[in-house]
């Protein structure tokens, strides 16, 4: 992936391939601390990050909110010169994005079936658009070296899901909903996508009052599994996400969070084919922490990949700002290289540049910010796993269960009354410090060298 990819026109003119010029290197348009190649143990840093952009937010989505329209000027979004169609700016779109992917150094993306080719109400329409863009997508892939993390349907965005997809209490929204999920694994596949992902758009209820919960969860659970035996049927042998989201833009969602996803895929028997994609803000939105979202996915085994993006602490929307807080990252990276890695997950930006950021050049700023982040979280919680006394502090709080008592006790060699006997004879324990403040300074000390 050295050249840049360039379609039919430049739309970076005048910034090349982002390089790496380390700390002292004031140019905005350089890497300070993500040096792909860099060895971190035993792998790169490329390795370890798995970076992925994603096209709805830095392709698709010029700047509108509630109260405005967009104020980003995308060239390949106006009028083209000759031939205008959706199509044809479809097409110049694409050549954008995989142009953007290949200055900016990341190996992967994610999009959505309506990013990546226009919409249509009617199914075969959809399908061809589909089908010819993904055919584009395949010829750049090739010839820039870009490979799909994910792919997703978009099953919120048309006014026929406004009551839900797989949960809509119309049987012909679900099956319409299937029609869209059957045509993004189809094209997943075909793009040799690692993953495939359910965010639950519209999944939940805005009024308790006409919404029948449980048969709607249950419909979820047949969508889903059917959606897994399709997958596996075309030869897509990657992890299905589902991304949890506690509200926005239903009241409640239904995917609410990790722990809640997580009984839902071992009620349903998912668990083996389904991992979790963990977002940093909506782990925020649901009033946890990014780090304890996915935590509580690892401890299940479920940590699949991550959405990298981070809130704003002083209101409570999804904001999808670009990760730059280095507590966040350093604390996903705890838990990340604690399990292993996130392979064949991966680091997507979710995220989206300010409405007031309205210069080409914002774009890639946002980026070199993002991957910086993640790149010193992952030196930093590397540093401290393997030359701190991190883990082994950790370690010895629980050292009680490491022998006698309280190891027979972990094996389930004790019964009730053993633990009251014991106390009985014990006298009342000592107390023993948290000492949360000398992870907090040991976290600064490495943060900061
Ligand atoms: C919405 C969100 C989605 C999913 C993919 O909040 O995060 O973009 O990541 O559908
Ligand atoms: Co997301």
């Amino acid at each position: 992936m050295s050249t840049p990819f360039i379609g039919k026109r430049e739309y970076f003119p005048g910034i090349g391939r982002i390089p790496y010029e380390g700390l002292g290197s004031d140019n905005p348009l350089a890497f300070k601390h993500y040096d792909a190649n860099k060895k971190i143990g035993d792998k790169t840093m490329a390795e370890h990050l798995r970076f992925a952009v994603c096209y709805w937010h830095s392709f698709c989505n010029a700047g509108h909110d509630p109260f405005g329209p967009g104020t980003r000027h995308y060239p390949w979004d106006a009028p083209l010169a000759a031939n205008d169609s959706p199509l044809a700016r479809a097409e110049a779109k694409i050549d954008a994005a995989f142009e953007f992917f290949t200055k900016l150094g990341v190996p992967y993306y994610c999009f959505h079936d309506i990013d990546m080719a226009p919409d249509a109400d009617d199914v075969a329409t959809y399908e061809k658009n589909l089908k010819h863009m993904v055919a584009l997508a395949k010829d750049r892939q090739k010839a820039s070296g870009v490979k799909l993390l994910w792919g997703t349907a978009n099953l919120f965005s048309h006014p026929r899901y406004m009551n839900g997809a797989a949960t809509n209490p119309d049987f012909a929204v679900v099956a319409r909903a299937a029609a869209q999920v059957k045509n993004a694994l189809d094209a997943t596949v075909e793009l040799g996508g690692e993953n495939y992902v359910f965010w639950g758009g519209r999944e939940g209820y805005a009024s308790l009052h006409n919404t029948n919960m449980k048969r709607e969860l249950d419909h979820m659970a047949r969508f889903l599994t059917m959606a897994r035996d399709y997958g596996r049927s075309i030869g897509f042998n990657g992890v299905y996400l589902i991304e949890p989201k506690p509200m926005e833009p239903m009241k409640h969602q239904y995917d609410f969070d990790s722990a809640t996803v997580a009984g839902f895929l071992l009620k349903h028997g998912l668990d083996r084919d389904f991992k979790l994609n963990i977002e940093a803000n909506h782990a925020t939105l649901s009033g946890h922490t990014f780090e304890h979202d996915l935590q509580v996915a690892s401890d299940h085994g479920l940590l699949g990949s991550i959405d990298a993006n981070r809130g704003n602490a002083q209101n409570g929307w999804d904001t999808d700002q670009f990760p730059t807080d280095l507590y966040d990252t350093v604390g996903a990276m705890l838990v990340v290289l604690r399990q292993g890695g996130l392979a064949p997950g991966g680091l997507n930006f979710d995220a989206k540049v300010r409405r007031e950021s309205t210069d080409a050049e914002d774009l890639f700023l946002a980026h070199i910010g993002g991957m910086d982040a993640f790149a010193r979280g992952l030196e930093v919680a590397h540093a401290l796993l393997t030359r701190s006394p991190w883990e082994t502090w950790r370690q010895q709080r629980y050292a009680s269960f490491d022998s006698g008592a309280g190891k027979d006790f972990e094996n389930g060699k004790l019964k009730f009354a053993d633990l009251h006997a014991l106390a009985s004879s014990s006298g009342e324990p000592a107390k023993i410090s948290g000492r949360q403040e000398r992870y907090e300074n040991l976290l600064n000390q490495y943060l900061l060298r």
